[in-house]
């Protein structure tokens, strides 16, 4: 078998959840398999908490988020509710001494996001976002290869982020209100992922930008949508590259398509949350696919490797060696390429700026 992802050293975790959808059953599966204990659980009724905790195996259910916030018996909260309450749960949260795992946005305004920031680092306590398309073996293994200069001078970056599950007018959602999602929606939900990679596989941050974006339906269902289904970016990194990014949750047929390739001056390498198993090498002459091994993987690549070769990983797994890695911050391990808070902040930045150049029809300069 493979190497497996870091003890936590604390001994055994109690953890508790803040939400009861999609993400709490991903989270909740992946601190079972770090093997914590499922402490408690509260939805946006005491109804939905019952229901959770059973089906989703926690100890108790709890009336309401300030209930579970003030128990004394959590190491880490995950917040999995909507977004626009991510920055003052976790804010409770880490003032309340536990660990935080937020799901992003972590907030919805830059400012919000700093707090966070410096209020985690105060208290002392680890905060994590969920950035998990780090997690792919084959992500880490194209970082690998970008930072050993396999690739060379990095030339251009061509990527996209494409789902369908707002293709119609009656889809909707509580992303779609500013109220409960934010001020952007396609950008902040899944292009902040998009972003994330770009930077952690080229260590290259994003230093100018120009964003188009549109929203097809004024209204989705009964409501009024103010955010955006669709977003166009151009971008320039530091290091000069020149990158096309497109966003959004309205191309039909596509689930969860995201795609990034980084051209450099001597190779390319392209990959496919899809089919995770592979890295596309592009050469003038003898471009390949590299599979999932970690025989031939890079330590960092190695070290997610949950599987033997052959035996197909995905979205789960890597759900899975993020927790395991939040866990071992816990105890005080510094597990290589950790979204953290500072990632939160770092895409709200991004989300800002590509609202600013939407409204203005400016490129922006991206703070570092
Ligand atoms: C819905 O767009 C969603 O669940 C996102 O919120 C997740 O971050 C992404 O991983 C999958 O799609």
């Amino acid at each position: 078998m493979t190497t497996d992802v870091t003890d936590t050293g604390v001994g055994t975790i109690r953890t508790g959840v803040l939400g009861g959808g999609f993400m709490a059953r991903v989270h909740t599966a992946a601190a079972r398999a770090a093997g914590a204990q499922l402490a408690g659980i509260a939805t946006s009724t005491p109804a939905g908490s019952a229901t959770a905790a059973r089906d989703l195996g926690y100890e108790r259910a709890e009336q309401d988020a300030q209930a579970l916030l003030a128990a004394s018996d959590l190491d880490v909260v995950h917040v999995c509710t909507p977004n626009a309450t991510h920055a003052s749960l976790a804010l409770t949260a880490i003032e309340a001494g536990h660990h935080v795992v937020c799901e992003k946005p972590l907030a919805t305004r830059v400012d919000d996001a700093r707090d966070l920031v410096e209020a985690a680092a105060r208290r002392g306590v680890v905060g994590a976002v969920p950035f998990v398309y780090r997690y792919h073996p084959m992500v880490r293994e194209a970082r690998a290869r970008i930072a050993r200069g396999d690739l060379g001078a990095l030339l251009t970056i061509d990527c996209a982020y494409l789902q369908d599950w707002m293709l119609l007018p009656g889809d909707d959602d509580w992303r779609t209100r500013a109220a409960s999602g934010g001020d952007s929606r396609a950008f902040a939900d899944i292009g902040s992922h998009l972003f994330d990679l770009i930077e952690f596989v080229a260590g290259d941050p994003v230093a100018r930008l120009l964003a188009r974006t549109r929203r097809v339906f004024d209204r989705r269902g009964a409501h009024e949508v103010t955010n955006e289904d669709v977003a166009a970016v151009l971008f320039e990194t530091e290091s000069g590259a020149l990158g096309t990014a497109l966003v959004s949750q309205m191309a039909a047929g596509r689930k969860n398509a995201l795609v990034v390739e980084f051209h450099g001056a001597n190779e390319s390498v392209r990959f496919e949350q899809e089919r995770p198993e592979e890295l596309w090498i592009g050469a003038r002459d003898s471009s390949r696919v590299l599979l999932r091994d970690p025989a031939t993987a890079s330590p960092d690549s190695a070290r997610l490797q949950r599987m033997p070769a052959g035996h197909p990983m995905g979205y789960q797994d890597a759900f899975n060696s993020f927790v395991a890695d939040v866990y071992a911050a816990v105890g005080g391990a510094h597990p290589e390429g950790l979204p953290t808070f500072a990632d939160g902040l770092r895409a709200a930045v991004l989300t800002e700026a590509v609202l600013a150049s939407a409204a203005t029809g400016q490129w922006i300069e991206v703070p570092r």
